[in-house]
């Protein structure tokens, strides 16, 4: 067990008891480790007698719909005196069109595990040391006593899995495997959510990551690497753009990488930028000034400009830390 704070722990248990009905969010652009969460916490609260209204801000990504529980999200509205609970999202801006919807909820308790969390809801668990919201959603609900019965542990399992990059990413720690073996022996099935997870992809993925990896530059002798998924190139492929997720994995693993950056065309003027960085650069710090946000490995901002002028500044700030890095003493 890893130790909650037992204070923190008793305002969100007495939460809980005092509450019938439940709204549970996750991030737009949800991913394994917020819609795992938000599905985990609905069976445990269902299974108390709850009632649960698990939402993400659409649309509900495809790839996510071997999650136990997955046909539940997005169904029905939850009434105005319903709690809301959310899950990995570090700011409210992560929220999309149920912002507002959030924000008017009598009380907001927080699970996450953001670098760049900024502090907010009534009360927050939130630890930046844990290396998946699930992983801190598994030890509140044992510290609470909450049933986790298998399809929970296999949501959890899949958040742990993927907010690891598959066991490889920094923050694979001890903690990290003692809460997978532990929702294995919940019931999880290791291979089999991996297999969903990353071994289960249709052709027009493996086209698109092709394209965008035969195209991607390199710059700084290597040492940061970057690609971009246009309507173009999303066309070519047949894919769609929630069909990027593994895209920045083959990016980061060139030998000489330092930062890795995918450039994403979301509208006329929005362009998505996803930012993986080696230890010495910190990924959140680095796209803070754009108004993004994440971790110290993996970051990502939303910029309001077109593809060309958004990727100018931030591989301009790319370029800055990597000449930072050189300068500063081993
Ligand atoms: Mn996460």
């Amino acid at each position: 067990m890893t130790g909650l704070d037992p204070a923190i722990v008793a305002a969100i248990g007495r939460i809980l008891a005092e509450s019938d009905d439940f709204l549970l969010v996750g991030h737009k652009d949800a991913d394994a480790d917020s819609l795992g969460s938000v599905l985990a916490m609905a069976d445990a609260l269902e299974r108390s007698g709850k009632r649960t209204y698990p939402w993400v801000p659409p649309p509900v990504p495809r790839l996510l719909r071997f999650l136990p529980g997955y046909p539940l999200v997005n169904q029905h509205l939850a009434p105005d005196h319903a709690v809301a609970m959310t899950f990995d999202a570090g700011s409210p801006s992560r929220f999309g069109e149920l912002r507002e919807r959030i924000e008017r909820a009598p009380k907001l308790v927080v699970i996450d595990h953001h670098r760049s969390n900024g502090g907010f809801g009534d009360v927050a668990l939130v630890d930046t040391q844990a290396p998946a919201t699930g992983e801190l959603l598994l030890r509140l609900l044992q510290a609470l006593g909450l049933p986790i019965a298998h399809g929970a542990a296999t949501n959890l399992y899949a958040a742990l899995l993927t907010d690891t990059g598959g066991f490889r990413h920094d923050n694979t720690t001890a903690r990290a495997l003692r809460c997978g073996a532990e929702l294995a022996e919940l019931g999880a099935d290791p291979a089999w959510i991996a297999r969903m997870a990353y071994k289960s992809q249709p052709a027009s993925t493996l086209r698109l990551h092709a394209l965008v990896t035969a195209a991607a530059r390199l710059d700084c002798d290597g040492r940061l690497v970057w690609g971009e998924v246009t309507p173009a190139v999303l066309e070519e492929a047949g894919a769609a753009m929630e069909e990027t997720e593994g895209l920045i994995d083959i990016l980061q693993s060139l030998d000489t990488f330092v930062i890795a950056c995918l450039f994403k065309v979301t509208g006329p003027k929005a362009t998505k930028v996803s930012v993986r960085t080696r230890v010495g650069v910190e990924a959140h710090e680095l796209v803070a000034p754009f108004g993004g946000g994440g971790h110290a490995r993996a970051a990502g901002a939303d910029l309001a400009q077109p593809l060309e002028p958004a990727r100018s500044l931030v591989l301009d700030a790319c370029r800055r830390a990597i000449g930072q890095l050189a300068a500063a003493p081993q």
